[in-house]
């Protein structure tokens, strides 16, 4: 594989992480796309993760929705939309505009968001418009709101370059905003920056940690409150900004009551923490859904922002907290106001001024003066039957919605859903009524705004495939079909754009901080070559952090310290759930894997779910390594397989929130995820949930290789992608007899030519399916998890592979093991001989032997991991 230099090509932006790196896009001779970093974006000059790199493998149209569907049968646009606008039409006429609702998602561009907002808020005449970002911002959101009156990030990715003391605070930064990482390492590398990392797991993050904290889950209030009790002991405080907040005898009061013991942290630990944040001036806090996603999670926010209050290490070079957002777009949407108790351009929707000003703008005939439904009360209405037409765009909520399997439930069970995605091969677009297909990245335009507040251009260099169409086009469109013509009457994302910035001008003139007024008269062609802009935009002030001066949002212009107290998670362990479940995410995967599980390479890196489970419970258990797991919760159940590592603490296990009905059913870790929210915020609890496990005792294990797609239907299946086709992990409950006719059916091929190994006295059983000499297909049974080569064995379908049945490598071909470097295809097996082989001691030299980690280097941790177990290793011999 080769990765070409800087390119003429087209600047665009990531469509995953908030990390939102500019990406240069050329067409390739032989019609895909050549994908680079772009070297001029301020987010990451140049680099790019694995999945950042592997964008052009995920561009076809293999699984692309083409036309509109409405019941299941291809329809035409005209159909469709007037069907969409005559059921909004006439739920609002018989029950109300509450019994309507949009659910979107982060992933949206501001544009497609501006128009869903103005048409749910000002026109259905309902806030019942909410977005994923509610499982994913909407601590941080309702955080920085207390805290500065206003939902503004102070900070600049410059500050990661200045710090002396980087603290990530549930955040998997090497796995979740890797470029972001690497930025960190390049600091700790210049100047020594110290890193600390705050989590209940030992992650790919920790690997570069000076302090890792194993902290008890939740325990993070109780963790800051008592960092802010230590600085006022040791008189570490700023008085001078302090003259600049508000409430901070009452939350010194309640920090020094609180009881450290619910971290869960030796006072070793606590006190290197605390020694760490005293002897270093510029400190960083990073922090993500470790935060954000629990039950007191608009008090974890608080509990980290007062101490940066308390010590004025806010809006500094090298200084302040900061919440790395997760969607590309979680921050524009945070801005156009896609949350249901927000109005457009951080303007509020309790406050009748902002109200009556936004309708005025919009000529609206009405203006909801009540917060609409946050995303899990919106499901929950939407099975008892409140909402009566559902649109839901850009987000799978079938899958990560906690509480799954109610949630899938409430959507089969509306009078009338719509769905617009780029393919229908979801579980959520099988439940609906109509899906309408939408145009993917590469094939819109639009903008988006990163982590770190600059706006950058997504832009088309692909067709529209089929017939599908930008988001913003199908809302403006049904938008017209429900009779505010002249209000929607857009013809491009540009004038969109422009329409949006003029709003903000209002929200400016109201002193808020959200203005990007100076955009308001931007032409088409500027629009099209706009270049990546930190917000705000206005004739008197660009870019920049905020809140150097103390100036904050607050009526008084003052910041507030909120007075918080350690709450534990609500679902409480017990004897019959004993375990907390942890769920999170995987270097190469992206959600609900619709686009990144479409990449070979990606697919290669953990191939099937998981859970991890730390050795003495495993033993307890009579788990061993690779068996099945049964996990049970008061919500639901999953059959996972064990993965046993001390990197979770003993009483904990994580799972990967990335498996769906497509790829592994037993696996929608959702499922089991209690739907519980945090009272400030409404963000669910998806990071503490309680299960308990069990072994399962599979009457049959299975392993399959297929050239092409299959879909299991035993009782355990995990599905992924290979450069020959497809892998497949299989079990069943039940004995099968006849192994010929299972794979005959599992594969689809009747007819092939069959060689097949049977020993029947010890459950085992190899069949593989061939065209002549070509292997089509093969599957390896036996009554434990199958022990053959995975990887070297997924890469035969399409050979002729004689040999295929042992499921073993030719002597002659040593077995790379599992991916590490996507990049490359470098496998474990190969670096740990290199390793050993060559005598290498650090990450460059594997890379210099290996060209492993030396493109994206979203897999340098785990190199680093690997040379420390060989020297683990060598040093107990
Ligand atoms: N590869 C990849 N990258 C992604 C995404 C993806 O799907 N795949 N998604 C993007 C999105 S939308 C988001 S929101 C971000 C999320 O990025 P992160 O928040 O970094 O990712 P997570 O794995 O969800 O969770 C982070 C960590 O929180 C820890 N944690 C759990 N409970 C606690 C606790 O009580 N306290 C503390 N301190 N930590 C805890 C978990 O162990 C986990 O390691 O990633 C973005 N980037
Ligand atoms: N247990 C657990 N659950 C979680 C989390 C967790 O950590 N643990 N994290 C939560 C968080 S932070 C997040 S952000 C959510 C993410 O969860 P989701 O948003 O539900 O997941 P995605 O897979 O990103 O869904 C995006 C959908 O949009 C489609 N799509 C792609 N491009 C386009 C387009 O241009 N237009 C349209 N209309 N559709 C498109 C994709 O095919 C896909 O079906 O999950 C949340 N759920
Ligand atoms: S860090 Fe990776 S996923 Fe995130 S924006 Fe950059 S390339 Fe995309
Ligand atoms: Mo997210």
């Amino acid at each position: 594989m080769t990765f070409p230099g800087p390119v003429s090509g087209t600047c665009t932006t990531c469509p995953y992480c908030g990390t939102g790196c500019g990406v240069v896009l050329t067409q390739t001779g032989s019609g895909g796309m050549a994908v680079t970093g772009d070297p001029d974006h301020p987010a990451n000059f140049g680099r790019l993760c694995s999945k950042g790199s592997a964008l052009g493998e995920t561009l076809g149209h293999e699984e692309r929705l083409m036309t509109p569907r409405v019941n299941g049968a291809d329809s035409d646009w005209d159909s469709a939309l007037n069907l969409v606008a005559d059921r909004f039409r006439r739920a609002i006429a018989d029950h109300g505009s509450d019994s309507v609702a949009f659910y979107v998602s982060g992933q949206l561009l501001t544009e497609d968001y501006y128009v869903a907002n103005k048409l749910m808020k000002g026109f259905m005449g309902s806030a019942n418009i909410d977005t994923n970002s509610r499982l994913c911002m909407a601590s941080t959101v309702a955080g920085q709101r207390r805290a500065f009156g206003t939902d503004t990030v102070p900070g600049t990715y410059e500050d990661l370059d200045e710090a002396d003391l980087i603290v990530l605070v549930g955040s998997n930064l090497a796995w979740c905003h890797p470029v972001l990482h690497q930025r960190v390492l390049a600091a700790q590398a210049a100047r020594g920056t110290r890193l600390v990392v705050v989590d209940p797991r030992r992650t790919a993050s920790c690997d570069a940690a000076d302090l890792h904290l194993p902290i008890a889950p939740g325990g993070d209030v109780a963790l800051f409150n008592h960092l802010l009790a230590h600085l006022a002991k040791v008189d570490a405080l700023d008085q001078d900004f302090l003259a600049r907040v508000n409430g901070f005898q009452e939350t010194m009061a309640r920090a020094q009551a609180d009881d450290p013991a619910a971290t869960g942290l030796s006072d070793d630990a606590l006190q290197a923490f605390c020694a760490l944040w005293t002897g270093h001036e510029k400190v960083v806090t990073i922090f993500s859904q470790g935060v954000n996603q629990s039950s007191a999670g608009a008090d974890k926010v608080n509990a980290i922002l007062n101490c940066h209050l308390a010590t004025g290490r806010i809006g500094k070079p090298g200084c302040g907290p900061f919440s790395v957002t997760g969607q590309p777009n979680a921050m524009g949407g945070r801005e156009v106001g896609g949350l249901a108790n927000m109005l457009a351009c951080h303007l509020e929707l309790e406050n009748p001024d902002h109200r009556s000003a936004v309708r005025d703008f919009w000529q609206a005939p009405s203006m909801p003066e009540k917060p609409g439904l946050k995303a899990v009360d919106m499901f929950r209405a939407v099975g008892e039957g409140q909402i009566k037409a559902l649109w839901i765009i850009h987000t799978n909520p079938a899958v990560t919605l906690p509480d799954a399997d109610r949630v899938r439930d409430a959507i089969a069970g509306c009078d009338f859903v719509v769905v617009s995605d780029i393919t229908d091969r979801t579980d959520t677009c099988r439940l609906a009524d109509v899906v309408l297909p939408a145009t993917a990245w590469g094939e819109k335009d639009g903008t988006v705004t990163n982590s770190d507040r600059i706006i950058s251009r997504q832009r088309a260099v692909l067709p529209a495939p089929g017939e599908s169409r930008p988001d913003w086009a199908i809302l403006a469109e049904v938008g017209r079909r429900m009779g505010w013509v002249a209000q929607f009457d857009y013809e491009s994302p540009a004038e969109i754009f422009r329409e949006y910035a003029a709003l903000s001008g209002v929200a400016g003139g109201f002193g808020r901080d959200f203005d990007i007024s100076g955009w308001s008269d931007l032409d088409d062609q500027g629009y099209a070559g706009l270049k990546p802009t930190r917000w705000p935009v206005t004739g008197a002030r660009s870019g920049g952090r905020f809140f150097a001066d103390g100036q904050f949002y607050h009526a008084d212009g003052k910041a507030r310290m909120v007075p918080v107290t350690w709450r534990a998670p609500v679902a409480r362990t017990g004897r019959r759930y004993p375990f907390r479940l942890n769920t999170g995410r995987i270097r190469d995967q992206w959600h609900t894997m619709t686009r990144t599980g479409l990449s070979a390479r990606l697919s290669a890196h953990l191939a099937e779910p998981f859970v991890e489970i730390h050795p003495e419970d495993a033993a307890h258990l009579s788990i061993g390594p690779a068996d099945l797991v049964w996990l049970r919760s008061p919500e639901g159940q999953g059959i996972l397989r064990a993965r046993i590592t001390d990197s979770v603490r003993r009483g904990d296990v994580f799972a990967p929130m990335h498996w769906t009905g497509e790829t592994a059913p037993s696996a929608r870790i959702d499922a089991l995820v209690a739907a519980v929210t945090d009272p400030v915020s409404g963000q669910p609890e998806s990071k503490a949930s309680v299960v308990s496990l069990a072994r399962l005792n599979a009457a049959w294990y299975g392993f399959a290789i297929s050239a092409a797609g299959i879909r299991p239907d035993c009782d355990y299946w995990a599905l992924a992608r290979t450069e020959a086709g497809y892998r497949a992990e299989l079990a069943g409950l039940d004995t099968v007899e006849d192994w010929e006719s299972y794979a005959r059916r599992l594969f689809n091929l009747p007819d092939a030519e069959i060689q097949i190994i049977e020993d029947p006295s010890r459950g085992m059983a190899r069949v593989a399916l061939r065209a002549g000499e070509r292997l089509l297909a093969a599957l390896f049974i036996a009554s434990e998890p199958v022990a053959v080569m995975r990887d070297y064995v997924a890469t035969l379908p399409g050979t002729t592979a004689p040999e295929a049945l042992s499921g073993m490598t030719p002597a002659d071909r040593p077995d790379p093991g599992p991916m590490v470097c996507s990049c490359f295809g470098v496998g474990v097996n190969t670096i740990l001989a290199a390793i050993e082989d060559g005598g290498l001691v650090s990450v460059d030299e594997v890379g210099a032997a290996l060209q492993a980690g030396t493109n994206c280097g979203s897999c340098r941790p785990e190199i680093t991991g690997l040379l420390s177990r060989v020297t683990l290793h060598e040093a107990a011999e």
